[in-house]
């Protein structure tokens, strides 16, 4: 069967892309067996995960040589992320596994030391060649599209691949990098199309609608248009156009979060606490309801229109008892995923599971599970805090059974985010807490104390345990996570903003992102959380969901500071 092939290896959230694809009015069939590749009429390759394990699947699958054998015939071809490295002489992530080849230059590591590493959030592609490569590919010149990877392709003017392949650079930091590719038919992004909002799903209309011979007579011209003659008598491509220089536009983010139960009718509900108690004022019976603030698909909808850049749901009873049988959230992320086009992240249960019947099903399992039907990425909490206290154990290493270690290294470190449900502890003095990371709070405790630690705590805030919130995150980033979740149990539901000592205290302590998270009850809440700690995140639920402050407020008042935010009209 001819038509539009999708090349899938099995390693994380395609769902997003093929819903998408389905949304534009295309139907695409996935790749089966090595012969189906050269059948297609156009090809979608979205790697996910590490290069190395992308190339290994991509060999032991024997698609490696037809993938070849198809970019050489020039038809239309789109990778994405992975699936762009890929094509290049090889990575730093994996040194030993040789890439395609097909676009000279290697992949190298970001380097930290001006910014968090992964690169993840929104960032802003720039057209080289003066624009004329990026003509009908849907791609717009200073759009801001959304990035998850700690490797990238350098650009460095004059390069082969800058000179032959390079459509757009992308800076961060300090660090300007090739964000797409295109040579005839092959068009390659860095960044994540289907995640991207609408800006990334005309992308993928263009791909999708596009004339295969458009391409071709697009790189001749410029081809023709361009060619010099060098010492050496061969032919290449001159840059056309020199780059203008280019500025760091990559933009802090605006989470909604969802935490999601069941109530005591059994419907699935989304719910909000203060203080992370989410029942009504109690009842006679001591019991009041759940709080019921809607419907998780509808309203994960209205956040998506509404502008916001990552959509996270925490199904917060999950400690309880959840068979991998009776997962209510895979539901939610699938029917989510079919109109939602921004990052989904799901947490809450991401552990070891028992069915009933005593099968035992590891966390990395569960992750799949979710990943395959919409998450992007999955959200650990009392597990990390288990897998922690076994790091210091075991003197400060991994043994690499724990869910960070497992997901992260089939599905990459940016695919684990931590979620971290801290409360504070007051004392007198450092030295009432020996043994944990103690700082001055804004405000002293009830009885006039000065110092305080932040307590880790298991199962929704119920059982504290003795590691502290610093403790906690670097153990997790030695382990392999890609991100923290960073909640307050004591600012939680409170709008009276952050909690931005313990925000400042962790996102000193760790080089990965930070989303601020509990507090937030007013607009400026979110500017001041950027302006006074350097978080690439905030996080809000409770005032999104009873409609006191809209989104939109949310981004001017960003926006109004100077602060770098995706707008919709961006
Ligand atoms: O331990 O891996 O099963 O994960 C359980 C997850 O459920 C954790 O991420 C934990 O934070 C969450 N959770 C458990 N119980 C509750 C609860 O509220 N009773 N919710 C809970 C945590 C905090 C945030 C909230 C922010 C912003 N809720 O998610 O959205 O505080 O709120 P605000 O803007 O209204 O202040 P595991």
């Amino acid at each position: 069967m001819t038509g539009t092939y999708l090349l899938d290896y099995g390693a994380g959230n395609v769902r997003s892309l093929v819903n998408a694809v389905k949304k534009l009015g295309h139907d695409i069939t996935y790749v089966k067996d090595p012969s189906d590749i050269l059948k297609a009429d156009k090809l979608i390759f979205p790697g996910v995960g590490a290069f190395g394990s992308a190339m290994q699947s991509l060999h032991s699958k024997q698609y490696a040589e037809p993938l070849k054998q198809y970019l050489a015939l020039n038809k239309p071809f789109m990778g994405i992320c992975v699936g762009m490295q890929s094509l290049f002489e090889g990575s730093d992530e994996s040194p030993e596994v040789p890439g395609l080849g097909i676009i000279p230059g290697r992949v190298r590591l970001f380097s930290a030391k001006d910014k968090a590493v992964p690169h993840m959030g929104w960032n802003t592609a720039r057209t080289i060649q003066g624009g004329e490569r990026a003509k009908g590919c849907g791609l717009e010149d200073g759009r801001a599209y959304y990035f998850v990877h700690s490797f990238a392709v350098p650009f460095v003017e004059g390069s082969p691949e800058a000179k032959e392949w390079c459509l757009t650079t992308t800076q961060y930091g300090g660090e300007a990098f090739i964000s797409s590719v295109r040579r005839g038919n092959i068009f390659c992004t860095q960044f994540h199309p289907e995640k991207s909002g609408f800006a990334g799903v005309n992308v993928l209309k263009a791909f999708l609608d596009g004339d295969a011979s458009v391409g071709a007579e697009l790189d001749a011209a410029l081809l023709q248009a361009s060619i010099v003659a060098p010492a050496g008598g061969l032919s290449v491509l001159a840059p056309t156009y020199v780059p203008e220089p280019t500025q760091d536009q990559f933009t802090k983010r605006i989470v909604a979060c969802l935490d999601v139960r069941a109530n005591d009718q059994g419907d699935l509900v989304v719910t909000k606490g203060d203080q992370y108690d989410v029942r009504e004022e109690s009842t006679e019976d001591g019991k009041g309801d759940v709080r019921n603030l809607g419907k998780p698909v509808e309203l994960a909808r209205r956040y998506f229109e509404e502008g916001a850049d990552e959509i996270t749901f925490l199904n917060i009873t999950s400690f309880r008892n959840c068979p991998l049988t009776d997962l209510p959230m895979l539901e939610v992320l699938r029917r989510t995923s079919e109109t939602v086009f921004v990052p989904l992240t799901i947490g809450g249960g991401i552990k070891d599971v028992v069915d009933p019947d005593g099968k035992v099903h590891p966390a990395l399992e569960v992750a799949g599970e979710y990943f395959r039907n919409g998450a992007d990425k999955v959200s650990i909490g009392s597990d990390a805090v288990y897998a922690a206290e076994k790091f210091y154990a075991l003197g400060g290493r991994g043994d690499g059974t724990s869910a960070i270690e497992t997901i992260a290294h089939a599905y990459g470190s940016q695919a684990v985010v931590i979620s971290v449900d801290p409360k504070k502890v007051y004392v007198n003095s450092p030295s009432d807490a020996p043994t944990h990371h103690v700082i001055q709070p804004a405000q002293p405790g009830p009885n006039g104390e000065k110092y305080c630690w932040y307590q880790c705590t298991v199962s929704g805030g119920r059982e504290g345990r003795d590691l502290d919130v610093r403790q906690l995150v670097t153990a997790c980033q030695a382990l392999g996570a890609g991100e923290i979740l960073l909640n307050s149990m004591d600012q939680d539901g409170m709008k009276q903003g952050y909690d931005l000592a313990l925000i400042n205290d962790v996102r000193s302590a760790i080089s990965i992102p930070v989303i601020a998270s509990s507090g937030a009850g007013a607009p400026q809440h979110f500017v001041e959380v950027f302006e006074k700690t350097g978080v690439e995140a905030a996080l809000a639920a409770g005032i999104f969901h009873r409609r006191e402050v809209p989104l939109e407020d949310v981004k001017e008042a960003c926006v109004k500071a100077g602060i770098r935010i995706r707008t919709l009209d961006a």
